[in-house]
């Protein structure tokens, strides 16, 4: 027998007594029987992840419609963490005890069920409430006996259009990437662009790119804000990929065994299976690779898309990125002259919607996940607590301003995944405004402000003139200077006074 620990909450362990498995408990049990339908309130704090709906598909948690009897960690097609499949495989069975503690809590529940200090669980929620426990747990049980119910709905939130692996079915087609060439592109943290040529030196090639999927705490403001935020390479906006078109990109999706969440990836610019979302789902501890073709030119989104809202929760969590396919012969103007440009910057705007407490403080969460019943409430509302380029209020002032020098032309590519924003630069113009992203249109000219649609990417063009610090920025101007949306480029260079010249300032003549 196992060395037995007592612990302050709750917990029930197997215990091997001459061949027997009982069940020893500390703590509360579950004593008496819940209110089915004050269970069934109590079920609305569980449906942002788990459905009761017979024949659904689960969603970020497992399917729960039968769990009381069941064998833990066995709904089929759910991928489970580590540690439930280590409960199943110990056999764990969901009564109404084991549930009840559960429930109190996901993760202790695990570490003293296996005996496993290092034990993890997907499920951020906890239930302090004994009642709730109770009642829920009568509903659940209720549901196991009940007629079935349609398969249709899912109950939990609008999905997108399923996509089907068996859709991709092909024959034998040739596979045109066979004789080209293939690069690896180093993609790097934002503003900065990946090294890349304006116009092709060749012709099409395969463009391997990497994407791992980080899971972790990232600060939003200067008062400590605190989110776990969802990022693919470790920042927000996650890396602009440079393409031209004609090119392949073959990208690798990763997810380190050590994250919590599904994720995936949907570029803008790819053509079908959900821009490859509906082929690179992956669990921690998997990858995925596929290859597409960049047939469209201009700068396109990129972003994570799992089922339902989980989408807008991992996208207002940081998983937003760009690509760029250049025209192989490189930018033009509307009459089709050459367009070039000395630097490039990218700038990723994001909404965020930091859940608050009673006292109407930013709440801090440990693990990615855990704020996802409070941050759907807060996103709902459709009002952001912050909106800021580049992951934080401030990335790109002071020491992360942009730079350039008078005379030379600066591409601005700015990407926003979720929410329309208008941008402009104090003190200068859009020379060329790709406003849509669209490289195929003639781009608009010499523009004050330009829009950049939620859902996708823009493209500015612009020649400095003065020097000066300018502010680039979203010119809502409340969500520039209160809620963050806003950066600055250092511009060197001398002044031009035919341009402007301060000619009097002083007590009125
Ligand atoms: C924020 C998402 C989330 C919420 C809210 C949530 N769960 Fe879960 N739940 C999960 C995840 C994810 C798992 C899978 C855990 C794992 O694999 O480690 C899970 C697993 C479970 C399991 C184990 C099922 C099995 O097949 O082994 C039960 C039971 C459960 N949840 C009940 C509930 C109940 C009841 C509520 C509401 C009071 C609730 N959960 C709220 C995410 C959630
Ligand atoms: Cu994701």
């Amino acid at each position: 027998m196992k060395n037995f620990k007592m612990k302050s909450m709750s917990i029930c362990k197997p215990l091997l007594v001459a061949a027997f498995m009982i069940t020893a408990c500390v703590g509360n049990v579950f004593a008496q029987e819940g209110d089915p339908e004050a269970g069934k309130i109590v079920f609305k704090s569980c449906s942002a992840c788990h459905t009761v709906t017979e024949g659904a598909k689960s969603g970020f948690g497992p399917v729960l419609r039968g769990v009381v009897g069941r064998a833990a960690g066995s709904f089929e097609g759910y991928k489970y963490g580590g540690s439930l499949k280590e409960a199943n495989a110990k056999g764990l069975i969901w009564d109404k005890e084991q549930l009840f503690n559960w429930l109190e809590n996901p993760k202790n529940f695990l570490k003293s069920y296996l005996d496993d200090p290092a034990a993890k669980s997907k499920m951020p929620l906890k239930v302090t409430d004994e009642k709730k426990r109770r009642d829920v747990i009568a509903y659940l049980a209720s549901l196991s006996d009940a007629p079935k119910e349609k398969a249709e709905a899912s109950g939990m939130s609008h999905g997108m259009t399923p996509f089907k692996a068996d859709q991709m079915k092909s024959g034998d087609q040739p596979d045109a990437t066979t004789n080209l060439g293939r690069v690896r592109q180093t993609l790097v943290t934002p503003p900065f662009v990946p090294e890349h040529d304006q116009v092709a030196k060749s012709g099409p090639k395969v463009i391997e790119v990497e994407l791992v999927v980080e899971e972790k705490k990232w600060v939003l403001d200067g008062d400590g804000t605190e989110i776990v935020a969802l990022t693919f390479n470790g920042s927000i906006p996650a890396p602009l990929i440079v393409a031209h078109e004609g090119d392949y990109v073959e990208l690798t999706l990763k997810n380190p065994a050590t994250n919590l969440m599904e994720h995936n990836i949907d570029l803008h610019a790819a053509t079908g299976a959900l821009g490859g979302a509906g082929i690179t789902t992956i669990s921690p501890g998997e990858q995925a690779v596929f290859r597409f073709k960049a047939t469209k030119t201009g700068v396109f989104l990129y972003h994570c898309a799992p089922e339902g809202s989980m989408t807008p929760y991992h996208v207002t969590h940081g998983m937003t990125g760009a690509i760029m396919v250049l025209p192989r012969d490189g930018l033009k103007d509307d009459k089709g002259n050459q367009l070039k440009y000395d630097r490039a910057y990218f700038i990723g705007e994001n909404d965020f919607y930091v859940p608050r407490d009673e006292n109407g403080n930013f709440k801090k969460y440990e693990t990615a996940g855990e704020d996802l019943t409070d941050w759907i409430a807060s996103m709902k509302t459709l009002t952001p607590s912050h909106i800021v380029f580049n992951g934080r209020v401030g990335a790109l002032t002071g020491k992360g301003a942009m730079k350039a020098n008078v005379g030379e032309t600066v591409l601005f590519l700015h990407v926003q995944g979720n929410r329309d924003t208008r941008l402009h630069l104090i003190g200068g113009h859009g020379d060329f405004v790709w406003e849509t992203g669209s490289f195929a249109s003639p781009p608009m000219k010499d523009l004050e402000t330009w829009f950049v649609r939620g859902g996708s990417a823009g493209a500015a063009l612009y020649t400095f003139r003065q020097p000066g610090v300018y502010a680039y920025l979203n010119h809502n101007l409340i969500e520039a200077v209160e809620l963050g949306a806003a950066a600055h480029v250092v511009v060197e260079g001398e002044w031009n006074d035919d341009l402007m010249k301060q000619v009097y300032i002083g007590p009125l003549k």
